[in-house]
């Protein structure tokens, strides 16, 4: 082998390396030149067989060409991998790589646009614990002992004492127990009762609400009720108020607003009467003031509650109370983040 070729192999390096123009192509060139049976690697196991008086100054000259060709082969390494960097960086009219982002539940949305409205009339968001005590969730609302609600038909009973609250109204009583009137709260949350059909779900969600001062009417109720329908359903939609029965409420009632559907017509979504049930309330029973220690000839305050789920069918259309739990996403994706 002569000198004559360790330049030939180095112009063939040079000529080629010129080629090279990805991760893939600069690995393949460097097995033809520097691998087992590499063009240089050759050159290399060629030393031995020179004559030992060029021996020396062609081994250096292989051995520079072999260090000269290994920077070369870093130095395109690095530059490709700049190449690359600087073309995602620069290239702006690249589409942008989409981040998919959640959507709020429709329940979630709904406990908290009434939060809001309750929130700018004075009212302050409360909650508390699923379990409760019978005296929390019965005794101390007039449930006398005996009464359908307590009936195991009814109710989860985790123990004698203790059951899966069966309404929010837990959260008033601890409320009314910690605080002196002015109370002005609102309590949304996860409630449980043993009905299973196809408007009914095991677990569901309600929010109670709950004023106390002094000289609190039923035209207090009136106005804040009619108010957060208003705001939650427009303008137009009215309000009435037929006697009803509550064990924790004296007088009690219900509210209807005006049908959705037909604007009092008379249609199918309202039976044909022009109005749809949307919540029970009252003013509060002296008894309940006495169970929680607020003197009933001081003050007085109405209470309500309202099935969450009921609110987001009427708001949204849905017509089967199971689409909520599913978390089927082609449902979910359709309500406002
Ligand atoms: C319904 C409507 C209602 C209440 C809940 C309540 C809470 C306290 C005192 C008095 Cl601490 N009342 N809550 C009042 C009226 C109605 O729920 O349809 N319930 C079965």
């Amino acid at each position: 082998m002569s000198h004559k070729s360790i330049q030939e192999v180095r112009d063939w390096f040079f000529q080629d390396l010129k080629e090279v123009k990805n991760h893939e192509e600069i690995l393949k060139f460097k097995g033809k030149f520097l691998g087992k049976s590499g063009e240089i690697t050759k050159l290399l196991s060629a030393i031995k067989t020179i004559p030992l008086e060029e021996r020396s100054d062609y081994g250096k000259e292989v051995n520079l060409l072999k260090n000269e060709t290994l920077e070369e082969l870093k130095k395109k390494q690095e530059l490709l991998e700049q190449e690359g960097g600087q073309a995602l960086e620069t290239d702006l009219t690249l589409p942008g790589v989409g981040i998919r982002r959640g959507t709020l539940h429709p329940i979630t949305l709904v406990i908290r646009q009434v939060s809001a409205i309750f929130e700018r009339l004075g009212f302050s968001v409360e909650s508390g614990p699923e379990i409760e005590t019978d005296f929390y969730n019965f005794e101390a609302l007039n449930i006398p002992q005996h009464h359908p609600a307590r009936d195991s038909q009814d109710t989860f009973f985790i123990d004698d004492n203790r059951v899966l609250r069966t309404q929010t109204s837990g959260i008033q009583i601890r409320t009314m127990e910690n605080r002196k009137p002015p109370i002005r709260i609102i309590a949304p949350g996860k409630v449980f009762r043993v009905d299973h059909d196809v408007t009914h779900s095991p677990v569901f969600h309600q929010i109670e609400g709950l004023m106390v001062d002094t000289d609190i009417n039923f035209k207090h109720l009136k106005f804040v009720l009619r108010t957060m329908i208003q705001e939650l359903f427009g303008e137009s939609r009215e309000v009435r108020f037929r006697p009803s029965y509550f064990p924790f409420t004296e007088p009690s009632a219900e509210m209807d607003v005006s049908c959705f559907a037909c604007a009092g017509k008379g249609c199918r979504l309202c039976s044909q009467t022009g109005w749809i049930e949307i919540l029970g309330c009252g003013m509060v029973d002296p008894n309940v003031f006495e169970a929680v220690g607020i003197d009933h000839g001081v003050y007085t305050g109405w209470a309500f509650g309202i099935g969450v789920e009921r609110i987001a069918m009427l708001q949204y259309g849905i017509t089967d109370i199971r689409l909520f739990y599913e978390n089927d996403v082609r449902f979910l994706n359709q309500f406002p983040s």
